[in-house]
């Protein structure tokens, strides 16, 4: 069984398989967790979001609740998995299952990829608006259900990057 961490820190200095972006749709780059990733990560990562949306033309490179997985440029890490979580509407537009669909789908994705480590931001608790305790307990919930079936992940890791989603994720992962 897979062990889960949490540490307050920056997602970018984490040396891991993978570590989890909180992007958008487009995939071309954004702000919060999703600026830091590329501009830490370098031209090269913006190159492969790039070829994702040219292959996947006329689609939407990664709809809500999807996730793609490229290099990781010169980021310590060996891989990032963008997913793309749902802008909070108040709850009622289905945003838990798409939040929970961020985290299961990353998880499968490294999975498939043979990966072991996968590190997560708290996704959507920024500039997408969904409240942290909602979603963190969305997020706990969601990688304790779906790690038995990723029997080749070893180590998930929770990086919070504010006080109050160290203490939510704390309180939710007694040791
Ligand atoms: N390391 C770890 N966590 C971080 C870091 C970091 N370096 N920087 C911010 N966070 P957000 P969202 C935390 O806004 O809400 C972008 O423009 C942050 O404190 O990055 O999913 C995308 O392109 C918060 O707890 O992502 C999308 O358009 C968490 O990461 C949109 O923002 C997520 O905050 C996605 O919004």
């Amino acid at each position: 069984m897979a062990v889960i961490e949490v540490i307050l820190g920056d997602i970018t200095k984490i040396d891991t398989d993978a570590i989890v972006n909180a992007a958008n749709s487009s995939l071309m780059g954004g702000g919060g967790v999703d600026g830091a990733i590329h501009s830490a990560a370098g031209a090269r990562l913006l190159e492969e979001c790039i070829q994702i949306a040219k292959d996947r033309y006329p689609e939407i490179p990664c709809p809500t609740g999807d996730a793609v997985i490229t290099g990781a440029g010169k980021l310590p890490a060996r891989h990032v998995i963008h997913t793309v979580g749902p802008v909070w509407y108040g709850g009622g537009k289905g945003e838990p299952l798409l939040l929970a669909s961020c985290y299961r789908k990353s998880l499968l994705l490294a999975e498939e990829n043979s990966l072991g480590s996968v590190a997560f931001p708290n996704i959507s608790t920024g500039i997408f608006g969904y409240p942290k305790e909602k979603a963190a307990s969305v997020a706990i919930d969601t990688v304790r259900e779906t790690l038995p079936q990723t029997p080749g992940i070893k180590r998930v890791i929770f990086v919070c990057f504010d006080e109050e989603n160290y203490s939510l994720y704390c309180a939710g992962l007694p040791v």
